[in-house]
């Protein structure tokens, strides 16, 4: 019969089907595992199973005999068929309740004080930003990292000859189908793209922030070849510079965290606003020490302006009807002002030991009501 190994053994004579039945179906019912319960099966219901080669012994039986037995027999596989299914639901059951119930991750918990993982300087930044930005009712932006020269500058008010078009500055990618230097593609050397973007998706009302990556060939302590902007566009029909003033006060404010913060703004020419300004905030430049939001020197943070009739047509929307203003700024140089970093260049190398020490520690969210750069957050 091959179930020696087992421990339980049906004798193959037992004359008696409802004993045989009930030490089946006790042995069942006390399998602790489904690996026991296999057996089980395979002893009594497998091909030289004890049911099995029962069935095999009506051929040489009676008509009469064959009939009454062969009932019988069948009866008592489909009744044991059915406590195998039961007894196997029940231990699958139990076998996923504890795993579920070894799995539990209780997720109030406070983070591990020694957890190894940090937030980059720049992460937590457009986290800050993303923060301010949403709780004022701006949507966040997206758009693509290659882009062509209508997007990124046509339709921008920067024409062909314009300085920032020249080869220095922008990283230029062939374009396979067409051998012509106007049909290349740029990498995007702000996200002003994703503006006119969205201008050509959606109807006004707008408010937007775009923050991304962006490229432009240069490399210093202050630049690198990639570097990030957050640029933000509101239009509607009456929207002003005194809105842009504004908007711009109560980002500054709640991201250097000083309610009262010095700033000043100075006419500048950008192609796509006009007229266009440029925000500069009060510090005090000691020998050792930056002090932010007072004293008699000025830091240029951001540009702004109000959006050029020409970028509103170009983005599909009617100057006559609306318009808006729009504003941008490199977070990177922000984030080495509000954390100390000194060097633009250490943001991108990857160094552990430089993330140990200017990185956040993850899950301290970024929040309006929650705090917002959370300096407790500081793995220092
Ligand atoms: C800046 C300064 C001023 C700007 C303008 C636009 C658009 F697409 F709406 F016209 N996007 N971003 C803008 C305006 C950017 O960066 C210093």
């Amino acid at each position: 019969m091959g179930t020696d190994s087992f421990n339980f053994m049906y004798e193959e004579n037992m004359e008696n089907l409802q004993d045989l039945q009930n030490k089946i179906l006790t042995d069942i019912s006390s399998a602790a595992n489904l690996k026991k319960l296999e057996e089980i099966r395979v002893s009594v219901l497998g091909k030289k199973g004890l049911i099995t080669e029962k069935m095999k012994t009506l051929g040489s039986l009676s008509m009469e005999d064959k009939i009454a037995l062969g009932k019988e027999l069948n009866l008592l596989k489909t009744t044991i068929e059915n406590t195998l299914n039961e007894r196997k639901q029940f231990l699958e059951n139990q076998e996923l309740n504890h795993r579920l119930a070894n799995e539990t991750i209780d997720v109030t918990l406070p983070i591990r004080p020694e957890t190894q993982g940090r937030i980059h300087p720049i992460s937590k930044i457009y986290e800050e930003i993303v923060a301010i930005f949403g709780e004022m009712g701006f949507e966040v932006a997206e758009g693509p990292d290659i882009e062509d020269q209508f997007h990124n500058f046509n339709a921008l008010n920067m024409p062909a000859d314009h300085p920032a078009r020249q080869m220095q500055d922008t990283f230029y990618i062939n374009n396979p189908n067409s051998p012509n230097v106007d049909d290349s593609f740029v990498i995007r050397t702000h996200t002003s793209p994703v503006q006119i973007r969205t201008m050509e998706k959606k109807h006004p009302p707008i408010r937007i922030i775009a923050p991304g990556r962006t490229y432009r060939s240069d490399y210093d302590a202050t630049h690198t070849p990639m570097f990030h902007q957050v640029e933000g566009l509101v239009i509607d029909k009456t929207t002003t510079m005194a809105h842009l003033k504004g908007c711009l006060y109560d980002f500054v404010r709640a991201f250097f965290e000083i309610d009262n913060i010095k700033v000043r703004y100075r006419p500048s020419y950008f192609p796509f606003t006009e007229p266009s300004a440029e925000m500069d905030i009060g510090c005090r430049k000691s020998k050792d020490e930056l002090k932010i939001g007072e004293g008699e020197d000025w830091l240029e943070i951001l540009g702004c302006g109000m959006v050029h009739p020409k970028v509103l047509a170009a983005g599909g929307i009617d100057p006559n009807e609306y318009q808006g203003f729009a504003f941008g700024m490199g977070f990177d140089r922000l984030a080495m002002l509000k954390y100390g970093i000194p060097d633009l260049r250490t943001f991108f190398e990857s160094d552990i030991r430089w993330l140990k020490y200017y990185g956040f520690v993850p899950l301290d969210e970024s929040s309006m009501t929650g705090g917002l750069s959370n300096n407790g957050g500081l793995a220092r």
